[in-house]
């Protein structure tokens, strides 16, 4: 091993936040001081939970002698990977050694209101100072992950600016692929800071298509807005970015050998940023999108995720050297975001190939043919009022901007209907949007229709329409929401309950 990991805890940290599954069954995660788990009872009550997770501000070396502090869980960023069967129920522990009361959302996971972690449903806090055990039933199987929910607002060390969010692996009863290992990497800027108006890559979502009687009114409200004297809006942008917690060459690299077929979980755990990665020389058969199966199992040279996403994909290991695995925007790649694969046998200086211009399709992974007709559609469309709320812009959905005063159920399901929701977005900014506790279907995605692609998170574009449609299955209040924080933060929000 590289000389920063120098001791047996650095080493258990590092294994546990990196690579290879058979180093994170709980069993070997004992002895990992904050982290350790104990074995499950087969089939008693036992007074030990299957997971302890302590929330605390916590010194993260992102690169040697380059030490972040973050509010983070064990202790570790990303935070531990937990690995949880289909069907069978667990136990967690959540400690919170911070000031403030705590959200744990299980994001990807269709559990009941009162363990989702959300306070707009009726979460419980986790009290500061205090602890709340939860016992839940981890379902469906696949690539899940868990983050604070708490608004951040105008607080940069809030949210998930800072460095709470950590992967789960629900295992499925049947373990199914074609691959030699897994490994998980987790995408994450830190020390955030406010600028006016920011770079997000725009134009990498096919179909391009774009809605003219959006466009126009969205374009209006901003030339109105700048004809009156209003700055734009602030945006988020970041100093150091990084893959499981390490800037790129400051981490151990992935070490591989020709042939191998490896199987990567990525997740975005970016509070704000859209992300792409490349392997020079390497395609991605997409195999999962948000944890869930796709149809079409398609072949890409890079992938890209909004906040929230995660993408499993294999690689076939057949162009041996020393690679950067990184961001295709070389300024954010070269502060941190990306992380060397070296084969076996090769050394020297990872090597950089910029890529050609790729669009991102989400039906490409799905299937043709025709879903269900929907019970119920829901009309949303998105909009912005810039700089409207003391310089941050305010996030309406239909109108209405989600806030303390305007926090009840706006939409309301009655069990097992299908229902569509037809997104529209009257902004130039793209929206990865998130419903809770359900998955959805993507149907239509910028005027392609699609089918078979489930997922929780989706990007709707700039001035662009996509359909996704749910199965109402799930009782209770169900949170909806743009995952970008400042937007979630500033408006972009609203709930569902059941009647
Ligand atoms: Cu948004």
């Amino acid at each position: 091993m590289r000389d920063f990991i120098n001791s047996r805890r650095d080493f258990l940290k590092f294994a546990g936040s990196m690579a290879g599954a058979s180093l994170l069954r709980p069993v070997d995660a004992l002895g990992q001081g904050a982290a350790a788990q104990s074995p499950v009872s087969q089939g008693l009550p036992s007074p030990a939970a299957d997971y302890t997770l302590r929330i605390a501000a916590t010194p993260v070396e992102i690169a040697p002698n380059h030490i972040v502090s973050v509010t983070t869980y064990n202790g570790q960023f990303p935070g531990p990977l937990l690995r949880m069967k289909e069907g069978r129920p667990v136990t967690v522990d959540i400690y919170n050694d911070t000031d403030v009361p705590e959200q744990l959302h299980w994001h990807g996971q269709k559990v009941p209101a009162d363990v989702d972690g959300a306070a707009e449903e009726g979460t419980p806090y986790i009290p500061a100072h205090g602890k709340r055990r939860i016992t839940f039933t981890p379902q469906p199987a696949g690539f899940r992950f868990y983050h604070t929910h708490n608004r951040a607002g105008a607080d940069l060390h809030a949210g998930l600016y800072g460095g709470q969010a950590g992967q789960v692996y629900v295992e499925p009863k049947h373990e199914a692929g074609n691959y030699d290992r897994e490994i998980f990497l987790v995408l994450k800027e830190f020390d955030p800071s406010f600028s006016r108006g920011g770079d997000m890559a725009m134009d990498f979502l096919a179909p391009a298509t774009r809605v003219k009687a959006l466009e126009d009114s969205g374009e209006s409200a901003m030339k109105a807005s700048l004809a009156k004297g209003m700055p734009h809006g602030y945006e988020v942008g970041y100093r150091y970015f990084t893959i499981n917690g390490r800037m790129l060459a400051h981490g151990e690299p992935i070490r591989v050998k020709a042939g191998e077929r490896v199987l990567f979980h990525v997740l975005n755990a970016s509070a704000t940023e859209i992300r792409s990665l490349a392997l020079p020389g390497h395609v991605f058969q997409v195999v999962a999108l948000d944890g869930n199966c796709v149809p079409a199992r398609a072949e890409v040279p890079m992938l890209w995720l909004g906040t929230a996403e995660r993408v499993s994909a294999v690689v076939e290991m057949n162009h041996p050297g020393v690679w950067v695995m990184g961001d295709t925007a070389d300024d954010d790649r070269a502060h941190g975001m990306g992380i060397v694969v070296e084969y076996a046998g090769h050394s020297g200086k990872p090597q950089w190939v910029t890529p050609n211009p790729f669009h991102w399709n989400y039906t490409a992974f799905g299937k043709s043919g025709v879903v269900p007709a929907p019970d119920e559609v829901i009309e949303m469309t998105f909009a912005k009022a810039n700089a409207a709320d003391h310089g941050f812009n305010r996030w309406t959905i239909n109108g209405v901007t989600f806030s303390d005063e305007n926090a009840g159920p706006a939409y309301h399901l009655r069990e097992g209907r299908r229902y569509r929701l037809r997104m529209r977005n009257a902004s130039d900014d793209i929206h990865p949007i998130h419903l809770h506790r359900h998955s959805f279907e993507l149907t239509k995605v910028a005027g392609v229709s699609t089918a078979g692609v489930m997922k929780d998170v989706v990007m709707v574009g700039g001035y662009q329409e996509v359909e996704v449609d749910f199965v109402a299955d799930n009782p209770g209040l169900t949170l909806f929401h743009c995952h970008q924080q400042l937007h979630m933060d500033y408006g972009f929000m609203s709930l569902f309950d059941y009647v």
